[in-house]
């Protein structure tokens, strides 16, 4: 008998321990990466021939790094986490221009003046290049940028 209620004890206690690391987020993938993850917000401004970002995460685990406008070609970068949120308000300051990450099925048109909000979940590791769909002028093809997911 006294052997059962000690069974019953540690088996009560084991749930309750579980329980509580779950609700304080002891396991490491309830933290940030992984599932879950932070909503990132980022405002984004297009125009010919760039992507420019603004603003930065509270938390710090999203960083943005715009073209600097002295180098046309080099790439805007979005360094976010996986699992993260990622929700992108695109503004126009110029001509209609369009917004695409293939790997993430994201496509939209960005109308002049106008501000698209984008929202997607960061579910893969990678380097993956965003760009402008819609043909801007001479410098379409450099219209573009990269989104960075870290594990
Ligand atoms: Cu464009």
């Amino acid at each position: 008998m006294r052997r059962i209620l000690a069974i019953v004890v540690t088996a009560t206690i084991a749930v309750m321990a579980t329980y509580l690391a779950l609700t304080i987020g002891l396991f490491p993938e309830q933290r940030g990466m992984g599932q879950g993850g932070e909503n990132v917000v980022i405002d984004m401004t297009t125009k010919q021939w760039r992507f420019d970002v603004e603003g930065v995460n509270p938390s710090g685990s999203a960083k943005f790094s715009s073209n600097p406008p002295a180098d046309r070609f080099a790439d805007t970068t979005i360094t976010v986490r996986k699992g993260d949120t990622i929700i992108l308000r695109i503004k126009s300051l110029d001509v209609p221009h369009g917004f695409a990450i293939e790997e993430f099925g994201i496509n939209v048109f960005n109308p002049p003046g106008e501000t698209v909000e984008v929202k997607f979940v960061a579910r893969q590791t990678g380097s993956f290049t965003f760009f402008c769909t819609v043909f801007c002028g001479t410098g379409h093809p450099n219209h573009k940028g990269v989104l960075m997911v870290q594990a």
